[in-house]
């Protein structure tokens, strides 16, 4: 199995063959050509041939034996008559009701009663058929997905091979995997999608790619998911031939104008903008002395008429931060740029990226979420591991409401087939929250790979494992992960934290490391959050071990709760993480013949690459920490290794020796080839 099918093989469970009360036939109230409903007509035929390889038939209205009748609460309740549940459906939701052979799936639209379809095949495919009746209303409306695809078809941060949007500057002529894309999301209840990169290329704009941005978005459609697209601040300007991009010019307040109604005329539909301004280079309102809001809000004088949302993104810093100002701090920077425009936004909603500096292996929220009071906001989340290993490593974080996935072309959509669960539990937590995280991984763990005992447990293990393994051999104690910050985002390279122009700091000299984030002796950036987190946060007493160096510069010698030094603690746990590594290797191996050859081969190259890259980055921190601070391991590990012979050192046939670039610790900064 190659992976394309994700979540949706529609496999038989055990005993597939001797359920006797299946459904016979499906009605379809209502449906037209392309809608998301006869998608879900197409996708019941198809779960269910695949599940129990039954073909089902066409049912006529006012059959309900036997049947599975789906469509919106509506026009259910024209043919059939009122039902107490209808009222209690929401905006997306859908009641999902299933006896015996009846079943019910009504949505409140046509996406409901998609997402109620989904609910109930993934319920089949588990093997899941007792009697249930109930409704599912979503936590939020917006639940997208951010891509960041360039238009030469590279993906920034993408680990999964070329664009699925876009090519040579163009948008594709061959949607296939666009819209089969747009099916996975759909049956993870995700309704929205920016297709192209943060990081705007204004050419989008172009007639030749609005129509093709209408062909993605009419390969989409069915599946309930709307177009949104990123846009270049001063596009009227690059793009368009005018002098200026101040957003209080009325000529430019035109542009945008026309350009969006061109759009709204191929795509009627399109979910909105995503704009990255005054970051990272990025042009925005601030090179007019406009504020950030005056900025979103000419975006959504030109979307309002149309019902299109903008989302605003929080994530504006100056990236040329002057280290030798000690008051200086890039996670204060989202606050202070927002917090004297809070009710100034017009119909925008201001996306926040979860933690105050990058997706950090450990960051806390962000203070801005309880800053802005009277401004609709959303969390942006990372599924693409950009610092959490790139997919080569496993690690399995829990979400919210704008993840950046960035699929490619690779036919396991991520580059693993692991690193799936991570887009699953994206859009189900959108959906709703409060769901486990147990629950959710081995919901997915047996559509995926099916229902062997041994299987679930050892994935399980293994993911649930996967975020305080990688934590324990990157960066600790809130210190950020400790990658090469300029360039890659990938391996260890603790010496790139500190002196550099992007404020991504460690702090750390011969005695000490750490951020001091204080409000009396730091940067401040503990009194961003309300008061009663400001409190626990500005006092070292009460700020959690794992945020420690988050907010607190200390000597390597502090002693943590948990009764050892930083410098132990830093010690110890690469040498835990490191060592799971290893294990993980072994438990995956123990699943061989369990699960299909092709996929059992895939994930165990990884894992092995993960098990050697994890002692990379033991021995890369540890002996740089070492160095550093000149402190003996307790355990004696640390330090010199006479044992230890090191292949670069060895009379080499075949092989040549080298520099490892970016730098890397461990092994005196050498390998070979
Ligand atoms: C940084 C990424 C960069 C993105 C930026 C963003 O390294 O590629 O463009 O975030 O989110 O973490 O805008």
């Amino acid at each position: 199995e190659d992976g394309s099918p994700a979540w949706l093989r529609y496999a038989p469970p055990p005993h597939a063959s001797s359920h006797s009360s299946l459904p016979s036939s499906i009605i379809t109230l209502n449906s037209t050509r392309g809608s998301p409903l006869s998608t879900v007509q197409q996708e019941l035929y198809r779960g269910i041939q695949g599940i129990f390889g039954k073909t089902l038939s066409q049912g006529n209205p006012p059959n309900q034996h036997g049947t599975i009748i789906v469509g919106t609460a509506q026009a259910y309740q024209k043919s059939y008559g009122e039902f107490d549940e209808a009222k209690k459906i929401e905006e997306d939701g859908y009641f999902l009701s299933s006896e015996g052979n009846q079943v019910l799936i009504l949505g409140q639209n046509e996406r409901g009663a998609l997402y109620g379809a989904f609910d109930y095949l993934s319920r089949l495919a588990q093997g899941k058929l007792d009697a249930i009746s109930y409704v599912s209303n979503p936590h939020a409306p917006i639940r997208w997905t951010n891509e960041w695809d360039n238009m030469d078809g590279s993906i920034e941060r993408g680990y999964a091979g070329p664009s699925i949007f876009f090519e040579n500057g163009f948008v594709t002529n061959n949607v296939t995997r666009v819209a089969e894309y747009a099916r996975l999301l759909a049956s993870i209840r995700i309704n929205g999608m920016i297709v192209n990169n943060v990081n705007a290329n204004a050419t989008l704009l172009s007639p030749r790619n609005i129509n093709g941005l209408g062909r993605l978005a009419d390969a989409m459609r069915p599946y309930g998911v709307q177009l949104g697209i990123s846009l270049n601040f001063a596009s009227p300007q690059t793009f368009g031939g005018l002098g200026t991009f101040d957003p209080l010019d009325p000529a430019v307040d035109a542009w945008w104008a026309n350009i969006t109604n061109q759009i709204y005329a191929r795509v009627p539909d399109m979910a909105g903008y995503l704009v990255k301004a005054n970051s990272e280079g990025q042009p925005g309102p601030l090179t007019y002395n406009r504020t950030l809001a005056d900025g979103a809000n000419m975006f959504a004088r030109a979307a309002k008429p149309h019902g299109g949302i903008i989302m605003f993104r929080a994530f504006v810093y100056d990236n040329h931060i002057n280290e030798s100002n000690w008051k200086a701090d890039r996670a204060n920077a989202a606050v202070e740029f927002f917090q004297d425009l809070d009710g100034k936004f017009d119909d925008n909603v201001v996306q926040i990226k979860y933690g105050p500096i990058d997706f950090q292996v450990r960051e806390p929220a962000s203070p801005l979420f309880s800053t802005l009071r009277d401004t609709s906001t959303a969390i942006e989340l990372q599924v693409t591991q950009e610092y959490l290993g790139q997919q080569t490593h496993l690690v399995r974080p829990l979400g919210g409401l704008a993840g950046v996935v960035n699929v490619g072309t690779n036919m396991t959509w991520l580059g693993s087939h692991l690193a799936m669960s991570n887009l699953y539990a994206y859009g189900l937590l959108a959906w709703d929250p409060a769901l486990g995280a147990e629950e959710m991984l081995q919901d997915w763990i047996r559509l995926t790979f099916g229902h062997n005992k041994k299987v679930i447990e050892t994935i399980t293990d293994m993911l649930i494992k996967s975020w305080p393994t990688y934590e324990n051999y990157t960066g600790n104690l809130g210190i950020q992960t400790l990658t090469d910050i300029l360039y890659t985002h990938f391996g260890p390279n603790p010496a790139t934290m500190d002196n550099n122009g992007w404020g991504q700091w460690t702090r750390a000299d011969k005695f000490s490391i750490g951020m001091d984030r204080t409000v009396k002796n730091g940067t401040g950036n503990a009194g961003q959050y309300c008061p009663e987190v400001a409190n626990v946060y500005e006092n070292i007493e009460t700020t959690p071990d794992k945020l420690l160096l988050w907010f607190h510069h200390v000597n390597y010698t502090y002693r943590l709760k948990s009764g050892k030094t930083v410098i132990q603690h830093f010690y110890d746990s690469h040498y835990n993480g490191a060592a799971t590594a290893q294990d993980s290797v072994k438990q995956w191996s123990s699943l061989e013949g369990r699960i299909d050859n092709e996929r059992f081969e895939d994930v165990l190259l990884r894992q092995k690459f993960q098990a050697g890259h994890a002692l990379v980055w033991r021995d890369s921190i540890n002996q740089f920490y070492y160095n550093l601070s000149e402190i003996k391991d307790d355990a004696g590990r640390v330090g010199d290794h006479p044992y230890r012979i090191e292949a670069e050192d060895r009379t080499l046939d075949g092989y040549k020796s080298y520099s490892v670039n970016p730098f890397h610790a461990a092994s005196g900064a050498k390998a070979i080839v």
